[in-house]
């Protein structure tokens, strides 16, 4: 069974097919290069929709999109879904970053706590239906590591043994089995019995 991944973002197409690969080996995820919609919504979930609905629209298969981004508790929420342009209009991970800790200059632990929220929007004929899920950590006081993407140089998830490290210092295997973006996987799973 076909199912459209409606990203332009690659490391969350690589991500997906390592998720749906590991949990759903009978649906094949394809890309989408269609029109790109005005992502003019100011929650993850109207995001993802417009991004869900779009593709499906273009394609007529049933599709998804995921709206993602980090949550800080001391900045209440921010930057949430406007993680992707923190530092401007042009999606620059680094500024993005760099940004953050800025403002998170003198908030020390235990108040730097954030999620990762993964929101994915599935849109097939008239059915439409939105699934959250959620990443709880800290931020790291400087970026540490070289994989992953976006801010998982300084994501510190929580329940680890010590020495806890970033994202970026973990497997991508290690990540695709519990992050955010897996979570909100598994709960949309249930929902995909119709697709098989
Ligand atoms: P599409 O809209 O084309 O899917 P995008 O990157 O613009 O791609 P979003 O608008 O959902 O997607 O922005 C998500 C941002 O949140 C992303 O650019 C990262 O900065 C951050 N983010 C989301 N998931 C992440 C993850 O797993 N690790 C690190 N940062 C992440």
């Amino acid at each position: 069974r076909q199912i459209v991944l409606a990203t332009h973002n690659l490391h969350k197409v690589a991500e997906f097919q390592a998720i749906v690969a590991a949990t759903r080996p009978d649906l094949e995820v394809i890309g989408y290069d269609g029109p790109e919609p005005v992502e003019d919504g100011v929650t993850f979930a109207q995001n993802a929709l417009i991004k869900a609905r779009a593709a499906a629209a273009h394609t007529g298969l049933p599709s998804l999109a995921d709206d993602s981004g980090i949550c800080v508790d001391a900045l209440g929420g921010a930057p949430g879904p406007f993680s992707a342009y923190w530092a401007g209009h042009r999606k620059d991970a680094m500024a993005n970053l760099e940004l953050l800790l800025d403002q998170l200059s003198d908030i020390a632990d235990p108040n730097r706590t954030a999620q990762f929220v993964s929101t994915i929007a599935i849109v097939h004929g008239e059915s439409e239906q939105v699934v959250e899920g959620i990443w709880p950590g800290r931020l790291a006081t400087a970026p540490a590591g070289e994989g992953g993407f976006g801010y998982d140089p300084v994501f510190i998830p929580d329940g680890q043994e010590a020495p806890e490290r970033t994202v970026a210092q973990w497997s991508a295997e290690e990540k695709n089995a519990v992050s955010h973006r897996a979570r909100a996987f598994a709960a949309l799973t249930p929902l995909l019995t119709e697709l098989s």
